[in-house]
């Protein structure tokens, strides 16, 4: 019995060695058929992608009062790009913090912009101006992420 069960087993398995190298491939390859069906759906994103991710936007109170225009703002989890105007004759930059994240912008000055770029999950951040004093005299929000 033995004999004859290992003469079967190893032409199968030279056999297979040659044959499996290919069928796997085959079976690889169906299996990779089902996602393009999935696909379609994700063809009414490419907008979205266009983007390269959200985009939010923001001012500085122009009055130079240390607050923003907004108090809240909300994205769709991914990247996400905070940018804030800086209409101010004060120095104001923009950060984001929460759930582990914690990225500043640069500071800038009246006139100009500040980005910070994040990608987030969803939950709540906070956003502030990283000057000094400016997030404890009221100069943050929340920044809801879905
Ligand atoms: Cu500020």
């Amino acid at each position: 019995m033995k004999p004859r069960l290992v003469i079967p087993l190893a032409l199968c398995a030279a056999l297979a060695a040659a044959g499996c190298g290919s069928s796997k491939k085959s079976s690889s390859n169906n299996a990779a058929t089902p996602p393009p069906s999935s696909a379609p759906s994700t063809t009414t994103t490419p907008a979205q992608k266009g983007g390269g991710g959200s985009k939010l936007q923001l001012a500085a109170d122009a009055s130079g009062q240390l607050l923003f225009d907004k108090t809240s703002l909300s994205g769709k989890a991914g990247k996400i790009t905070l940018d804030m105007s800086n209409p101010a004759p004060v120095p104001h930059g923009i950060a984001v913090k929460g759930n582990g994240i914690q990225q500043k912008g640069p500071t800038v000055s009246q006139g100009s912009s500040s980005t910070v770029t994040v990608t987030l999950k969803p939950g709540k951040y906070e956003f502030y101006c990283p000057v000094d004093g400016h997030e404890a005299a009221g100069m943050k929000g929340t920044l809801t992420v879905k």
